[in-house]
Protein backbone atom coordinates (compact mmCIF):
# COMPACT_ATOMS: atom_id res chain seq x y z
CA UNK A 1 0.00 0.00 0.00
CA UNK A 2 1.36 3.85 -0.77
CA UNK A 3 -0.36 6.57 0.82
CA UNK A 4 -0.24 10.04 -1.13
CA UNK A 5 0.05 13.14 1.26
CA UNK A 6 2.38 15.73 2.09
CA UNK A 7 3.76 17.70 5.61
CA UNK A 8 1.35 20.18 5.09
CA UNK A 9 -1.82 18.54 5.18
CA UNK A 10 -3.09 17.72 8.73
CA UNK A 11 -5.73 14.92 6.53
CA UNK A 12 -2.53 13.68 5.59
CA UNK A 13 -1.10 13.37 9.16
CA UNK A 14 -3.79 11.97 10.58
CA UNK A 15 -3.88 9.03 8.52
CA UNK A 16 -0.34 8.77 9.16
CA UNK A 17 -0.74 9.00 12.72
CA UNK A 18 -3.24 5.84 12.46
CA UNK A 19 -0.82 4.20 10.09
CA UNK A 20 1.73 4.30 13.63
CA UNK A 21 -0.37 3.76 16.02
CA UNK A 22 -1.92 0.03 13.96
CA UNK A 23 1.65 -0.66 12.95
CA UNK A 24 0.37 -1.20 9.64
CA UNK A 25 3.31 -1.17 6.50
CA UNK A 26 2.32 1.74 3.85
CA UNK A 27 4.90 4.08 2.05
CA UNK A 28 4.36 7.43 2.19
CA UNK A 29 4.53 9.38 -1.09
CA UNK A 30 4.78 12.81 -0.84
CA UNK A 31 2.53 14.55 -3.60
CA UNK A 32 1.67 18.08 -3.59
CA UNK A 33 -1.42 18.12 -5.63
CA UNK A 34 -1.13 21.77 -6.92
CA UNK A 35 1.79 20.70 -8.43
CA UNK A 36 1.89 19.53 -12.41
CA UNK A 37 3.84 16.61 -12.22
CA UNK A 38 1.45 15.49 -9.30
CA UNK A 39 -0.37 11.85 -9.61
CA UNK A 40 -3.26 12.51 -7.17
CA UNK A 41 -5.69 12.49 -9.97
CA UNK A 42 -4.87 9.81 -11.40
CA UNK A 43 -6.25 7.89 -7.94
CA UNK A 44 -8.49 10.73 -6.51
CA UNK A 45 -10.77 12.47 -9.03
CA UNK A 46 -10.84 15.02 -6.65
CA UNK A 47 -7.55 15.80 -7.10
CA UNK A 48 -7.17 15.49 -2.90
CA UNK A 49 -4.71 14.11 -1.14
CA UNK A 50 -4.21 12.32 1.12
CA UNK A 51 -5.06 9.23 -0.82
CA UNK A 52 -4.35 5.57 0.23
CA UNK A 53 -3.06 3.48 -2.96
CA UNK A 54 -4.44 -0.72 -2.24
CA UNK A 55 -2.33 -3.30 -3.20
CA UNK A 56 -5.02 -4.18 -5.83
CA UNK A 57 -4.52 -0.60 -7.11
CA UNK A 58 -7.82 0.51 -5.86
CA UNK A 59 -7.80 3.84 -3.97
CA UNK A 60 -9.65 4.98 -0.85
CA UNK A 61 -10.34 9.04 -0.21
CA UNK A 62 -11.09 11.13 1.60
CA UNK A 63 -9.24 10.85 5.22
CA UNK A 64 -11.77 9.68 7.25
CA UNK A 65 -12.93 6.81 4.87
CA UNK A 66 -9.36 5.83 5.11
CA UNK A 67 -9.04 6.17 8.61
CA UNK A 68 -12.37 4.04 8.81
CA UNK A 69 -10.63 1.48 6.03
CA UNK A 70 -7.07 1.11 7.82
CA UNK A 71 -8.75 0.79 11.52
CA UNK A 72 -10.58 -2.46 9.83
CA UNK A 73 -7.59 -4.23 8.86
CA UNK A 74 -5.70 -5.17 11.62
CA UNK A 75 -4.32 -3.93 15.29
CA UNK A 76 -6.02 -2.18 17.87
CA UNK A 77 -9.19 -0.46 17.03
CA UNK A 78 -9.25 2.99 16.95
CA UNK A 79 -13.04 3.64 16.18
CA UNK A 80 -15.03 1.62 18.45
CA UNK A 81 -17.58 -0.85 17.19
CA UNK A 82 -20.28 -0.11 19.22
CA UNK A 83 -22.99 2.21 17.65
CA UNK A 84 -23.21 5.27 20.25
CA UNK A 85 -19.42 5.20 21.07
CA UNK A 86 -18.30 5.11 17.39
CA UNK A 87 -20.90 8.05 16.60
CA UNK A 88 -18.87 10.07 19.38
CA UNK A 89 -15.40 9.22 18.43
CA UNK A 90 -16.38 10.27 14.39
CA UNK A 91 -17.74 13.22 16.14
CA UNK A 92 -14.89 14.18 18.09
CA UNK A 93 -13.20 13.10 13.94
CA UNK A 94 -15.77 15.45 12.15
CA UNK A 95 -15.03 18.53 14.76
CA UNK A 96 -11.35 18.29 14.67
CA UNK A 97 -11.33 17.89 10.64
CA UNK A 98 -13.76 21.14 10.50
CA UNK A 99 -11.31 22.85 12.58
CA UNK A 100 -8.52 22.38 10.12
CA UNK A 101 -11.17 22.95 7.05
CA UNK A 102 -11.38 26.93 8.56
CA UNK A 103 -7.52 27.22 9.41
CA UNK A 104 -6.90 26.25 5.35
CA UNK A 105 -9.66 27.96 4.35
CA UNK A 106 -7.63 31.53 6.47
CA UNK A 107 -4.45 30.35 5.12
CA UNK A 108 -5.45 30.18 1.63
CA UNK A 109 -7.00 33.42 1.93
CA UNK A 110 -4.12 34.86 3.45
CA UNK A 111 -1.76 33.82 0.35
CA UNK A 112 -4.13 36.18 -1.59
CA UNK A 113 -3.01 38.98 -3.29
CA UNK A 114 -4.66 41.55 -0.73
CA UNK A 115 -7.43 43.05 -2.79
CA UNK A 116 -8.45 39.27 -3.78
CA UNK A 117 -9.09 38.41 -0.32
CA UNK A 118 -12.76 37.35 0.97
CA UNK A 119 -12.97 40.58 3.40
CA UNK A 120 -13.97 40.73 6.86
CA UNK A 121 -17.21 38.79 7.04
CA UNK A 122 -15.20 35.84 5.68
CA UNK A 123 -12.91 36.06 8.56
CA UNK A 124 -14.85 36.38 11.62
CA UNK A 125 -16.91 33.00 9.78
CA UNK A 126 -13.90 30.84 9.90
CA UNK A 127 -12.25 32.21 13.10
CA UNK A 128 -15.66 31.87 14.89
CA UNK A 129 -15.29 27.93 13.63
CA UNK A 130 -11.92 27.40 15.37
CA UNK A 131 -13.05 29.43 18.45
CA UNK A 132 -16.30 27.52 18.70
CA UNK A 133 -14.46 24.12 18.31
CA UNK A 134 -11.55 24.74 20.66
CA UNK A 135 -14.26 25.88 23.27
CA UNK A 136 -16.43 22.13 22.53
CA UNK A 137 -13.54 20.47 22.77
CA UNK A 138 -12.20 22.14 25.78
CA UNK A 139 -15.88 21.61 27.76
CA UNK A 140 -16.13 18.00 26.09
CA UNK A 141 -12.80 17.21 27.19
CA UNK A 142 -12.47 18.36 30.49
CA UNK A 143 -10.84 16.70 33.21
CA UNK A 144 -10.40 13.25 31.10
CA UNK A 145 -7.47 11.93 30.07
CA UNK A 146 -8.94 10.93 26.78
CA UNK A 147 -11.49 12.67 24.78
CA UNK A 148 -13.87 9.42 24.35
CA UNK A 149 -13.84 7.24 26.90
CA UNK A 150 -11.44 5.61 29.09
CA UNK A 151 -9.38 5.14 26.08
CA UNK A 152 -6.70 6.44 23.32
CA UNK A 153 -9.34 6.41 19.92
CA UNK A 154 -9.31 8.55 16.87
CA UNK A 155 -11.02 10.70 18.69
CA UNK A 156 -7.58 11.54 20.33
CA UNK A 157 -6.08 11.78 16.96
CA UNK A 158 -8.50 14.32 15.75
CA UNK A 159 -8.43 16.29 18.43
CA UNK A 160 -4.57 16.19 18.39
CA UNK A 161 -3.61 17.40 14.62
CA UNK A 162 -5.69 19.78 14.91
CA UNK A 163 -4.65 21.65 17.78
CA UNK A 164 -1.17 20.43 16.20
CA UNK A 165 -2.17 22.29 13.24
CA UNK A 166 -2.94 25.22 14.84
CA UNK A 167 0.57 25.56 16.29
CA UNK A 168 2.52 25.06 12.51
CA UNK A 169 -0.08 27.49 10.42
CA UNK A 170 -1.20 30.02 12.95
CA UNK A 171 1.07 30.08 15.73
CA UNK A 172 0.15 33.47 17.17
CA UNK A 173 -2.79 32.37 18.18
CA UNK A 174 -2.58 31.28 22.09
CA UNK A 175 -5.54 28.92 21.94
CA UNK A 176 -3.40 27.24 25.06
CA UNK A 177 -4.02 30.21 27.69
CA UNK A 178 -8.22 29.46 27.48
CA UNK A 179 -8.17 25.56 26.79
CA UNK A 180 -6.01 24.47 29.52
CA UNK A 181 -7.35 20.67 29.41
CA UNK A 182 -6.67 20.92 25.41
CA UNK A 183 -3.18 21.72 26.47
CA UNK A 184 -2.62 19.08 28.99
CA UNK A 185 -3.83 16.80 25.90
CA UNK A 186 -1.47 18.64 23.10
CA UNK A 187 1.51 17.58 25.63
CA UNK A 188 0.30 13.84 26.57
CA UNK A 189 -0.22 13.28 22.84
CA UNK A 190 3.14 14.91 21.92
CA UNK A 191 5.10 12.55 23.88
CA UNK A 192 3.53 9.21 21.91
CA UNK A 193 5.48 8.23 18.76
CA UNK A 194 2.72 8.08 16.18
CA UNK A 195 2.95 11.91 17.02
CA UNK A 196 6.29 12.83 17.04
CA UNK A 197 7.42 10.98 14.03
CA UNK A 198 4.75 12.87 12.45
CA UNK A 199 4.68 16.57 13.31
CA UNK A 200 5.00 18.94 10.72
CA UNK A 201 7.34 22.09 10.51
CA UNK A 202 6.13 25.47 11.02
CA UNK A 203 4.55 26.63 7.52
N1 LIG B 1 -12.00 16.20 3.37
C1 LIG B 1 -10.71 15.89 2.79
C2 LIG B 1 -9.90 17.16 2.65
C3 LIG B 1 -8.65 16.92 1.84
C4 LIG B 1 -8.00 18.23 1.41
O1 LIG B 1 -8.59 19.32 1.47
N2 LIG B 1 -6.73 18.12 1.00
C5 LIG B 1 -6.00 19.27 0.53
C6 LIG B 1 -4.57 19.28 1.10
S1 LIG B 1 -4.55 19.56 2.81
C7 LIG B 1 -5.84 19.18 -0.98
O2 LIG B 1 -5.54 18.12 -1.49
N3 LIG B 1 -6.05 20.30 -1.66
C8 LIG B 1 -5.90 20.37 -3.08
C9 LIG B 1 -7.19 20.73 -3.76
O3 LIG B 1 -8.23 20.79 -3.09
O4 LIG B 1 -7.15 20.97 -4.97
C10 LIG B 1 -10.00 14.84 3.66
O5 LIG B 1 -10.30 14.77 4.84
O6 LIG B 1 -9.18 14.07 3.12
Amino acid sequence: MKLLGSPASAYARKVRIVLEEKHIACDYVVDRPTRPESKVKDFNPLGQIPVLVCLDGSAVYDSPVIVEYLDGLSGPRLIPEAFADRIAVKRWEALGDGIVDATVSLLLDGRREEDKRQGEEFQVRQTGKIARGLATMERDLGAGEFCHGGAFTLADIACGVALGYLDQVRATLDWRKDHPCLARLAERLAARDSFAKTKGDPL
